[in-house]
């Protein structure tokens, strides 16, 4: 059944719409001692407050409000799917919880009381401040924004009596046959007796699963087999629904959730990747959450245009570069079919965060929350995480080892990768499931070069011979970055550096060159669309400050290169020169 899932129909209740606001600016992260003299005003909910036409590129502390309701003696989780850049989620003026991983999704428990009306006040904090918030780092190709940037949803537990907290389905070997494993995590409350488990598969018959001995154990693994299995991939993006209902013995349905996924299966060995058990090559660009109109907070409707044109240019992948993804567009991904790469928020960190215990422990809960939130999508092949960290150094390695043994033991699914700017002396290729390198040849160090876009080709076929001759020929290979600047408009004779045309014959040549060498799994271009980057000093490396090397610009307005990569990602002909 290619059911859409709506979050909507979940059963949660949106907390998105005009919430109360009050930038407080260059003041202590902490709450107002009274909030009676503080000046209100409203602000959208979900939007990044530094995006709006009142404070654009301002920093500082910022504080929202709103009431919600909930009947009383009920508990309550409240879910934010990201909160940037540090904050604190306060209901009833009690703390919480504090997070500082920007765009990781944030998920409170709220204790029951006897009002019905709560306060709920998130404090906001988007300065950048290693020891507040060690992720988030001003040296990002990015502009990282402040506020309740992505939805707030609220679950009521309920009543009384044992709930489901999560549901992971994972795809066995025996997937095409329909064989999924399936953990369950059950929160008990109160004395249960006779407690039973019930679950049907997209609306079909009503099946009991496990014992009462098995429910009380909180965490239930068991197999089931999916009637009428379809299988999942980019061309045929089917879907399946599993309901699950806990019943206790007085024969009432203590809590339901419903889990939505596919059947497929991802592998990497003998140097390729396979997608249910077909040579898989991956087509496709980086892509940042962004929109000048919305910064990091777009709307659904953009998110669904933005796979239009991807998969009209011939794509079947996408990198979510360099954070957690919106679930909403992972969404899109699984119902459009639409290969994914997640990673965990990191951008160029070298030692100094690596020797901070506060920025591992931060780093490591992010990567759960990502791999924990997302685990459902099967349009997520790949995770990873810190993107070109200093990967050639020593002190990188124990975050990489400790990251991965995490990875694979919360997702023993999907492959691990980090994308490596160090394709010539990296010591960490060993980890990981697939090489994933960002290369910039013909672009960055050609101050010196005649004719820069010969530089592209030697350098993909010297990156193979380098890692292959270090032993790694079993692993796949792809460039996860390449790309170049183009000034959307700017076309003249010289067809030189920011002009379409460079752009265009710079990504024709690390299309073809990639394609055409059997060593490569796929590519990932550097990137859909321009993007707002660095201010202050650093911007000066970026015209407009932004970072132009898109395909598109940022109204998504198609540049030359649009055709040309059109063409050749959608070419089933053998690639040559
Ligand atoms: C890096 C980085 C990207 C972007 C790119 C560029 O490889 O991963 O985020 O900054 O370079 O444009 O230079």
């Amino acid at each position: 059944m290619d059911c859409l899932l709506n979050r909507n129909e979940s059963g949660d209740v949106s907390l998105d719409g005009l919430w109360d606001f009050t930038f407080l600016g260059a003041v202590e992260a902490k709450l107002p001692e009274s909030l009676e003299h503080v000046r209100w005003e409203k602000m959208w909910v979900p939007s990044a407050f530094d995006a709006t036409v009142k404070y654009p590129g301002k920093r500082g502390v910022a504080l929202y409000r709103r009431t919600f309701f909930v009947e009383s003696g009920r508990e309550c989780l409240l879910s934010f799917g990201a909160i940037s850049m540090w904050s604190r989620v306060y209901v009833d003026g009690a703390c919480l919880i504090e997070n500082a991983c920007g765009y990781a999704p944030v998920h409170v428990e709220v204790p029951s009381c006897q009002k019905y009306q709560r306060e709920l006040l998130v404090l906001v904090d988007n300065r950048f401040n290693f020891e507040q918030a060690p992720m988030h780092e001003p040296f990002f190709d990015f502009y990282q924004y402040g506020g309740i940037i992505r939805g707030v949803s609220l679950r009521i537990l309920p009543e009384s009596g044992p709930w489901i907290r999560a549901v992971r389905v994972t795809p066995g070997e025996e997937y095409a046959k329909g064989l999924v494993h399936v953990d369950l995590e059950i929160e008990m409350r109160g004395e249960v007796d006779a407690l039973s488990l019930h679950y049907s598969c997209d609306g079909g018959d009503i099946s009991p699963v496990g014992s009462h001995s098995e429910l009380l154990a909180r965490n239930l693994k068991f197999d089931l087999i999916v009637p009428n299995p379809r299988l999942w991939s980019p061309l045929t993006p089917h879907l399946h629904v599993i309901e699950f209902v806990l019943v206790t013995a007085e024969r009432v349905v203590s809590d339901r959730q419903c889990v939505r996924f596919g059947l497929r299966q991802i592998k990497a060995r003998e140097g390729r990747l396979w997608l249910n058990g077909e040579a898989l090559i991956l087509k496709g660009y980086n892509r940042h959450e962004w929109h000048p109109n919305y910064g990091p907070s777009t709307p659904t409707s953009q998110m669904f245009s933005d796979i239009q044109l991807l998969k009209d240019m011939g794509c079947n992948f996408v990198r979510g570069s360099h954070y957690h993804q919106d679930q909403r567009f992972l969404d899109l991904c699984d119902e459009l079919g639409l290969l994914v790469w997640e990673e965990n928020l990191g951008w160029g960190q070298r030692e100094k965060s690596f020797s901070s215990d506060k920025f591992s422990a931060h780093h490591r809960q992010a990567l759960i929350a990502m791999i924990r939130e997302s685990y459902n999508h099967p349009s997520i092949i790949c995770w990873g995480l810190l993107n070109e960290a200093g990967s050639n150094c020593d002190y990188c390695r124990p975050i990489l080892e400790d990251s991965f043994n995490l990875m694979r033991e919360l997702d023993p699914s999907r492959l691990v990768t980090f994308a490596s700017m160090f394709a010539f002396d990296d010591i960490n290729f060993d980890l990981v499931d697939m090489i994933s390198i960002n290369t910039y040849p013909g672009w960055y160090g050609c101050e010196k070069a005649d004719d820069p876009l010969s530089a592209i080709t030697p350098r993909l076929e010297a990156i193979v011979a380098s890692i292959d001759s270090r032993g790694h020929e079993d692993k796949p290979i792809i460039i996860s970055e390449i790309g170049a600047e183009a000034l959307y408009g700017w076309r003249e004779s010289h067809n030189d550096f920011f002009t379409e045309t460079y752009q265009a014959k710079y990504l024709h040549e690390a299309i073809a060159g990639v394609l055409s060498n059997p060593r490569f799994s796929g590519i990932a271009l550097w990137h859909f669309s321009d993007v707002r980057t660095y201010s202050g000093g650093l911007s000066l490396m970026r015209p407009r400050t932004f970072n132009n090397k898109g395909t598109l610009d940022e109204y998504r307005r198609p540049k030359e290169a649009y055709q040309v990569v059109k063409a050749l990602f959608s070419s089933d002909a053998p690639i040559s020169d």
